[in-house]
Protein backbone atom coordinates (compact mmCIF):
# COMPACT_ATOMS: atom_id res chain seq x y z
CA UNK A 1 0.00 0.00 0.00
CA UNK A 2 1.10 3.38 -0.83
CA UNK A 3 0.31 6.35 1.40
CA UNK A 4 0.72 10.07 0.15
CA UNK A 5 0.66 12.61 3.30
CA UNK A 6 0.58 16.24 2.77
CA UNK A 7 1.86 17.99 5.62
CA UNK A 8 3.56 21.01 7.13
CA UNK A 9 5.64 19.64 9.82
CA UNK A 10 6.85 16.40 7.89
CA UNK A 11 9.46 15.16 10.73
CA UNK A 12 6.93 14.58 12.46
CA UNK A 13 6.19 11.25 10.92
CA UNK A 14 9.92 9.51 11.29
CA UNK A 15 7.46 8.62 14.77
CA UNK A 16 6.38 6.30 12.57
CA UNK A 17 9.05 5.12 9.54
CA UNK A 18 11.54 5.00 12.39
CA UNK A 19 10.40 1.99 14.65
CA UNK A 20 7.70 -0.19 15.22
CA UNK A 21 4.89 -1.91 12.97
CA UNK A 22 4.87 0.79 10.45
CA UNK A 23 8.68 1.12 10.18
CA UNK A 24 9.21 -3.11 10.13
CA UNK A 25 5.66 -3.10 6.87
CA UNK A 26 8.17 -0.02 5.33
CA UNK A 27 11.16 -2.24 5.55
CA UNK A 28 8.88 -5.42 4.16
CA UNK A 29 7.98 -3.64 1.17
CA UNK A 30 4.83 -3.95 2.62
CA UNK A 31 3.98 0.12 3.02
CA UNK A 32 5.66 2.96 1.30
CA UNK A 33 4.84 6.52 2.84
CA UNK A 34 5.79 9.40 0.49
CA UNK A 35 5.35 13.14 2.18
CA UNK A 36 5.01 16.01 0.47
CA UNK A 37 4.87 20.12 2.06
CA UNK A 38 2.41 22.28 0.96
CA UNK A 39 5.42 25.15 1.91
CA UNK A 40 7.51 23.51 -0.88
CA UNK A 41 4.65 24.74 -3.12
CA UNK A 42 3.86 28.53 -1.99
CA UNK A 43 4.44 30.83 -5.05
CA UNK A 44 6.19 33.85 -2.93
CA UNK A 45 9.89 33.98 -1.62
CA UNK A 46 8.20 33.62 1.76
CA UNK A 47 7.24 30.63 1.07
CA UNK A 48 3.46 31.97 2.24
CA UNK A 49 0.92 28.88 2.81
CA UNK A 50 -1.46 30.11 5.43
CA UNK A 51 -3.30 33.55 5.47
CA UNK A 52 -6.31 35.35 8.02
CA UNK A 53 -9.47 34.63 7.65
CA UNK A 54 -12.39 36.01 5.59
CA UNK A 55 -14.91 37.23 8.13
CA UNK A 56 -11.76 37.77 10.59
CA UNK A 57 -11.28 35.80 14.51
CA UNK A 58 -8.17 34.65 15.30
CA UNK A 59 -5.69 32.46 14.13
CA UNK A 60 -4.64 31.65 10.55
CA UNK A 61 -6.33 29.21 7.65
CA UNK A 62 -4.17 27.33 5.15
CA UNK A 63 -4.53 28.73 1.35
CA UNK A 64 -5.93 26.71 -1.04
CA UNK A 65 -3.01 26.59 -3.84
CA UNK A 66 0.01 25.67 -1.65
CA UNK A 67 -2.60 22.69 -0.68
CA UNK A 68 -3.61 22.07 -4.35
CA UNK A 69 -0.18 21.51 -5.60
CA UNK A 70 1.21 19.55 -3.01
CA UNK A 71 -1.85 16.81 -3.54
CA UNK A 72 -0.96 17.13 -7.56
CA UNK A 73 2.18 16.29 -6.63
CA UNK A 74 1.03 13.10 -4.53
CA UNK A 75 -1.80 12.34 -7.39
CA UNK A 76 1.55 12.08 -9.78
CA UNK A 77 3.67 9.99 -7.86
CA UNK A 78 0.55 7.68 -6.38
CA UNK A 79 0.98 3.96 -8.03
CA UNK A 80 -2.99 3.79 -8.31
CA UNK A 81 -5.94 6.04 -8.34
CA UNK A 82 -5.88 7.18 -4.97
CA UNK A 83 -8.84 8.22 -2.67
CA UNK A 84 -8.18 11.76 -0.40
CA UNK A 85 -8.61 11.90 3.32
CA UNK A 86 -8.57 14.98 5.22
CA UNK A 87 -7.71 14.93 9.35
CA UNK A 88 -10.44 17.05 10.82
CA UNK A 89 -12.95 17.40 13.82
CA UNK A 90 -15.47 18.02 11.20
CA UNK A 91 -15.13 13.93 10.18
CA UNK A 92 -17.06 11.54 11.30
CA UNK A 93 -14.84 9.64 14.15
CA UNK A 94 -12.39 6.69 12.85
CA UNK A 95 -13.24 3.03 13.93
CA UNK A 96 -11.81 -0.13 13.41
CA UNK A 97 -14.28 -0.95 10.62
CA UNK A 98 -12.88 2.02 8.65
CA UNK A 99 -9.24 0.88 9.24
CA UNK A 100 -9.86 -2.56 7.74
CA UNK A 101 -11.92 -0.90 5.01
CA UNK A 102 -9.00 1.92 4.45
CA UNK A 103 -6.18 -1.10 4.51
CA UNK A 104 -7.84 -2.44 1.49
CA UNK A 105 -7.00 0.66 -1.20
CA UNK A 106 -3.71 0.54 -2.89
CA UNK A 107 -3.04 4.00 -2.35
CA UNK A 108 -3.94 6.49 -0.40
CA UNK A 109 -3.72 10.33 0.57
CA UNK A 110 -4.23 11.81 3.93
CA UNK A 111 -4.02 15.52 4.18
CA UNK A 112 -3.21 17.14 7.84
CA UNK A 113 -4.31 20.50 8.74
CA UNK A 114 -2.62 23.18 10.77
CA UNK A 115 -3.60 26.52 12.48
CA UNK A 116 -7.45 27.33 12.42
CA UNK A 117 -7.76 24.88 9.33
CA UNK A 118 -8.04 24.75 5.93
CA UNK A 119 -10.18 27.02 3.27
CA UNK A 120 -13.12 25.24 3.13
CA UNK A 121 -12.72 25.36 -0.84
CA UNK A 122 -10.19 23.31 -0.71
CA UNK A 123 -12.18 20.49 1.24
CA UNK A 124 -15.18 20.88 -1.25
CA UNK A 125 -13.38 20.89 -4.28
CA UNK A 126 -10.41 17.88 -3.54
CA UNK A 127 -11.02 15.91 -0.20
CA UNK A 128 -13.34 13.07 -0.63
CA UNK A 129 -14.02 12.50 3.35
CA UNK A 130 -13.11 13.69 6.50
CA UNK A 131 -11.53 11.75 9.09
CA UNK A 132 -11.60 12.61 12.97
CA UNK A 133 -9.84 10.29 16.35
CA UNK A 134 -12.22 12.37 18.28
CA UNK A 135 -13.63 15.38 19.77
CA UNK A 136 -11.12 17.52 21.52
CA UNK A 137 -8.47 20.29 20.32
CA UNK A 138 -5.17 18.73 18.56
CA UNK A 139 -2.72 21.79 17.08
CA UNK A 140 -2.49 19.71 13.46
CA UNK A 141 -3.03 16.95 11.84
CA UNK A 142 -0.06 14.90 12.21
CA UNK A 143 -0.53 12.87 14.75
CA UNK A 144 -4.15 11.62 14.34
CA UNK A 145 -2.79 10.87 10.61
CA UNK A 146 0.00 8.83 12.22
CA UNK A 147 -2.88 6.73 14.28
CA UNK A 148 -4.50 6.10 11.39
CA UNK A 149 -1.75 5.06 8.87
CA UNK A 150 -1.04 2.61 12.23
CA UNK A 151 -4.21 1.39 13.11
CA UNK A 152 -4.06 0.70 8.94
CA UNK A 153 -0.65 -0.68 8.16
CA UNK A 154 -1.91 -3.93 11.39
CA UNK A 155 -4.68 -4.86 8.49
CA UNK A 156 -1.63 -5.45 5.46
CA UNK A 157 -0.86 -8.86 5.08
CA UNK A 158 2.59 -9.28 6.23
CA UNK A 159 2.98 -6.39 7.89
CA UNK A 160 2.59 -7.84 12.09
CA UNK A 161 5.45 -9.95 13.03
CA UNK A 162 4.79 -12.97 14.81
CA UNK A 163 5.69 -11.32 18.24
CA UNK A 164 2.43 -8.85 17.63
CA UNK A 165 -0.86 -10.78 16.94
CA UNK A 166 -4.17 -9.10 15.27
CA UNK A 167 -6.17 -8.86 18.09
CA UNK A 168 -9.76 -10.39 17.71
CA UNK A 169 -11.46 -8.15 15.45
CA UNK A 170 -15.03 -9.77 16.68
CA UNK A 171 -13.60 -8.62 20.62
CA UNK A 172 -12.63 -5.06 19.21
CA UNK A 173 -15.74 -5.17 17.75
CA UNK A 174 -17.94 -5.59 20.71
CA UNK A 175 -16.22 -5.93 24.10
CA UNK A 176 -13.22 -4.34 25.53
CA UNK A 177 -10.20 -7.19 26.14
CA UNK A 178 -10.20 -9.60 29.31
CA UNK A 179 -7.53 -8.31 32.07
CA UNK A 180 -3.58 -10.15 31.11
CA UNK A 181 -0.96 -11.47 33.05
CA UNK A 182 2.41 -12.32 32.56
CA UNK A 183 5.25 -13.96 35.32
CA UNK A 184 5.80 -14.08 37.86
CA UNK A 185 2.55 -15.60 39.44
CA UNK A 186 3.11 -13.04 42.36
CA UNK A 187 3.82 -9.65 41.63
CA UNK A 188 2.54 -6.22 43.19
CA UNK A 189 1.57 -8.01 45.92
CA UNK A 190 -1.26 -10.09 43.80
CA UNK A 191 -1.63 -13.03 42.69
CA UNK A 192 -2.53 -14.15 39.09
CA UNK A 193 -6.31 -15.76 38.84
CA UNK A 194 -5.57 -19.39 39.72
CA UNK A 195 -7.59 -20.21 36.88
CA UNK A 196 -5.47 -19.09 34.51
CA UNK A 197 -2.57 -21.05 35.79
CA UNK A 198 -5.12 -24.36 35.76
CA UNK A 199 -4.81 -25.98 32.19
CA UNK A 200 -8.36 -25.54 32.12
CA UNK A 201 -9.23 -24.84 28.81
CA UNK A 202 -12.66 -24.16 28.88
CA UNK A 203 -12.44 -22.43 32.48
CA UNK A 204 -10.15 -19.65 31.20
CA UNK A 205 -12.17 -19.07 28.08
CA UNK A 206 -14.91 -18.68 30.17
CA UNK A 207 -13.39 -16.58 33.09
CA UNK A 208 -11.68 -14.40 30.00
CA UNK A 209 -15.33 -13.48 28.63
CA UNK A 210 -17.10 -13.09 32.09
CA UNK A 211 -14.36 -10.26 32.47
CA UNK A 212 -14.45 -8.83 29.28
CA UNK A 213 -18.49 -8.19 29.41
CA UNK A 214 -18.13 -7.77 32.83
CA UNK A 215 -15.81 -4.22 32.38
CA UNK A 216 -17.32 -3.45 29.34
CA UNK A 217 -20.30 -3.22 31.35
CA UNK A 218 -19.17 -1.13 33.63
CA UNK A 219 -16.96 0.86 31.18
CA UNK A 220 -18.08 1.11 28.14
CA UNK A 221 -21.86 0.22 28.23
CA UNK A 222 -22.30 1.86 25.38
CA UNK A 223 -21.09 -0.91 23.31
CA UNK A 224 -23.23 -3.50 24.41
CA UNK A 225 -25.74 -2.01 22.90
CA UNK A 226 -24.10 -2.33 19.67
CA UNK A 227 -24.35 -6.36 19.50
CA UNK A 228 -25.92 -9.39 19.03
CA UNK A 229 -25.17 -12.06 21.89
CA UNK A 230 -24.70 -15.77 21.77
CA UNK A 231 -26.18 -18.01 25.20
CA UNK A 232 -23.32 -18.23 26.61
CA UNK A 233 -22.37 -14.20 26.92
CA UNK A 234 -26.17 -13.63 27.89
CA UNK A 235 -25.78 -15.52 30.33
CA UNK A 236 -22.63 -13.90 31.52
CA UNK A 237 -24.26 -10.73 31.15
CA UNK A 238 -27.47 -11.56 33.08
CA UNK A 239 -24.80 -12.31 36.21
CA UNK A 240 -23.13 -8.64 35.98
CA UNK A 241 -26.99 -7.48 35.48
CA UNK A 242 -28.07 -8.85 38.56
CA UNK A 243 -24.57 -8.08 40.71
CA UNK A 244 -25.59 -4.30 40.00
CA UNK A 245 -28.61 -4.77 42.49
CA UNK A 246 -26.30 -6.17 44.92
C1 LIG B 1 -12.90 22.55 16.86
C2 LIG B 1 -9.61 16.84 16.54
C3 LIG B 1 -11.56 22.57 16.51
C4 LIG B 1 -8.96 17.86 15.88
C5 LIG B 1 -13.42 21.48 17.58
C6 LIG B 1 -9.63 15.58 16.03
C7 LIG B 1 -11.25 20.47 17.61
C8 LIG B 1 -7.82 15.76 13.02
C9 LIG B 1 -8.32 16.35 14.14
C10 LIG B 1 -10.73 21.53 16.89
C11 LIG B 1 -8.30 17.64 14.67
C12 LIG B 1 -12.58 20.46 17.96
C13 LIG B 1 -8.98 15.34 14.83
C14 LIG B 1 -9.29 21.52 16.55
C15 LIG B 1 -7.62 18.77 13.96
C16 LIG B 1 -6.80 22.28 11.95
C17 LIG B 1 -5.47 21.85 12.48
C18 LIG B 1 -7.83 21.59 12.76
C19 LIG B 1 -5.68 21.22 13.80
C20 LIG B 1 -7.17 21.24 14.09
C21 LIG B 1 -13.11 19.29 18.73
C22 LIG B 1 -7.45 22.30 15.14
N1 LIG B 1 -8.87 14.20 14.12
N2 LIG B 1 -7.63 19.97 14.60
N3 LIG B 1 -8.85 22.32 15.56
O1 LIG B 1 -8.53 20.76 17.13
O2 LIG B 1 -7.11 18.63 12.87
O3 LIG B 1 -8.16 14.46 13.05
Amino acid sequence: MWIGLISLMPDMFTALTGSGVVARGIKAGKLSLELFNPRDYASDKHRTVDDRPFGGGAGMVLMVEPLRLALQAARDRAPHPAPVLMLSPQGAVFSQPQAVEYSRTPALILVCGRYEGVDERFIQRYVDAEVSIGDFVVSGGELPAMLVVDALARHIPGVLGNRISNIDESHLDGTLDYPQYTRPEHSADLAVPPVLLSGDHRGIQEFRRREALQRTFQRRPELLTRRVFNDQDRKLLLHCFEQVEH
